[in-house]
């Protein structure tokens, strides 16, 4: 079916929040002497904040209850909000701003699908509150990433059927949500490299010559 929409995940698709993501649960690591480093941050792109935090623990000896955990997650999430409000809109690139500009002009509607709840934090820092048509993230969702959930609800804000619907990933966990919710899927980043889209591109602007032959 021809397609109306793209659904753009956030953090390593939009922006770039690895750096501030692995500094916070480091620094949360470092605090119960837990090791974590870079490898084991990789794995923790476009999984939920609870989810993230059982793979850290993996490599802790100490057991943690379910309130501590909660304690945990929220001390790493008050110091990622402290990197946050240092986006400015000079972090959004002009490659993702003229890339959602062209697919915009040729008459697709644009929306949001992360899994973080820090979204509109992220959106507002980057001057982009209110520019998408639907914005669906992990405040509004029971099941993250490689649910299809996030990416049914963004389709249902707008008012369209899955088939209708281009996700862009750059997590094999979220393209495969956009399987599973019935989308066509195109990455970037480490999913491309995983060949885990139906397209794989080396750059989100390579949207702009692939989309018009699927509308
Ligand atoms: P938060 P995405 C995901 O965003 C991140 O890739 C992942 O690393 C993070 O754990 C998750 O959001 C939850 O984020 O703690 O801010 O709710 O890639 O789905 O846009
Ligand atoms: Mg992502």
């Amino acid at each position: 079916m021809a397609l109306k929409a793209v659904i753009f995940d956030l953090d390593g698709v939009i922006c770039f929040t690895d750096e501030y993501h692995y500094l916070a649960w480091k620094a949360m690591a470092d605090s119960i002497d837990v090791p974590f480093d870079r490898t084991i941050n990789n794995r923790l792109r476009g999984v939920s904040r609870m989810a993230s935090l059982e793979i850290i623990l993996e490599k802790s000896e100490t057991v943690f209850s379910d309130a501590e955990k909660a304690v945990l997650a929220q001390q790493k999430n008050e110091l990622y909000k402290q990197y946050l409000l240092r986006i400015t809109p000079d972090d959004l690139s002009k490659e993702v701003l003229d890339t959602l500009n062209v697919l915009r002009g040729n008459g697709l509607q644009l929306a949001i699908g992360s899994s973080s709840k820090n979204t509109p934090l992220i959106l507002q820092q980057l001057g982009l509150s209110g520019f998408f048509d639907a914005v669906s993230d992990g405040n509004g969702i029971t099941h993250s990433k490689p649910d299809p959930e996030v990416f049914g609800k963004a389709a249902g804000m707008l008012g369209l059927p899955p088939e209708v619907c281009l996700v862009v990933e750059d997590a094999v966990s979220g393209a495969e949500a956009g399987h599973r919710a019935g989308m066509r899927v195109a990455c970037v980043g480490d999913a491309a490299l995983a060949g885990a889209g139906d397209y794989n591109l080396d750059s989100i602007a390579e949207l702009t010559g692939i989309v018009p032959g699927l509308m």
